[in-house]
């Protein structure tokens, strides 16, 4: 199956789905290999492994050159953090036409001003005109190479303090526009207002969560409330600057590497998950003997 009709059949199958964090080709691997049918490239992680903010310092083409390892190095389809789209409808053509030859399976794209700010950082956040976003996502449409290729608009009002009228009326205008999926994001801890528009949610389309800041509600809940997609977002980064702060340290600390060796992935492990061994085969294959 190609990933742009795996990714629109797991945004539109009755139970819930989940996609994984990924911020380069090795959590992307990594994932895969945990069983994630399909990873979240998300913005702030890819932003954070560079040393950047998530605002896009870096340029839209840095990110297109992660995603391109990711979904070199998987089967399962990748949807793009395409933040606001990195400028006006025709930046979003350009980069739509691009994330389709690299074989990216869809793209998000939020509701806010270029360059974006963190939907966490900060209070209420300046939003897009309803009307030009909504240009901006038949622009993704029309630019998509594959029938199949999603384009999931992420609604910011929540996040921006406004009213729950708003970001129903916003994501219903993108649903007109076209839109594959509705991501309603929120920044609060209790759960309660997307719990809330996903009840009053009437349309068909797929309604798509991040349960960064409300993760103490089991997901049980959210897929009785008809959650199509939740996104891992950031679980991945975090786990690496964890696990990565703990094992330096410790080196740094006792002069020795002998204490941690247990605590690490071994050689094997790297050769595994980048095919060294497939590529030990080809050399037999291909090389004179
Ligand atoms: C990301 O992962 O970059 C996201 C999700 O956009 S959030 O950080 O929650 O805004
Ligand atoms: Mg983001």
């Amino acid at each position: 199956m190609k990933t742009t009709t795996a990714l629109k059949t797991l945004l539109l199958k009755q139970e819930l789905s989940f996609l994984m964090e990924s911020h380069n080709a090795l959590s992307a691997r990594i994932a895969e290999e945990s069983g994630f049918e399909g990873l979240w490239a998300s913005g702030l992680s890819i932003a954070a492994s560079m040393g950047l903010t998530d605002r896009n310092e870096a340029s839209w083409t840095q990110i297109l050159e992660v995603v391109d390892f990711m979904t070199d190095c998987t089967t399962v389809p990748v949807l793009l953090d395409g933040d606001t789209g990195f400028g006006n409808f025709n930046n979003v053509r350009r980069l739509v036409k691009k994330l389709s030859q690299r074989h990216v399976a869809g793209v998000c794209l939020e509701d806010k001003l270029f360059p974006k700010t963190n939907s966490f950082i900060g209070a209420g956040q300046p939003l897009a005109d309803v009307q030009e976003f909504c240009g901006k996502i038949k622009a993704a449409k029309d630019s998509q190479l594959d029938d199949d290729f999603c384009v999931v608009a992420r609604v910011e009002a929540l996040v921006s303090g406004l009213p729950m009228e708003d970001a129903l009326m916003r994501a219903r205008a993108y649903a007109d526009a076209g839109a594959d999926a509705i991501l309603i994001h929120s920044k609060q801890s209790d759960g309660e207002e997307v719990l809330s528009f996903c009840h009053q949610w009437e349309r068909d389309i797929p309604i798509v969560i991040v349960p960064t800041k409300y993760y103490q509600i089991p997901t049980d809940r959210f897929e009785q409330l008809g959650v199509s997609t939740v996104i891992w977002a950031n679980h991945s980064v975090r786990a690496a600057i964890s696990a990565i702060r703990s094992i330096t340290r410790s080196i740094r600390q006792n002069n020795s590497v002998a204490q941690i060796e247990q605590d690490i992935a071994t050689l094997d492990d790297i050769f595994n998950l980048t095919s060294e061994y497939e590529h030990q085969k080809a050399e037999q294959k291909y090389l004179p003997a």
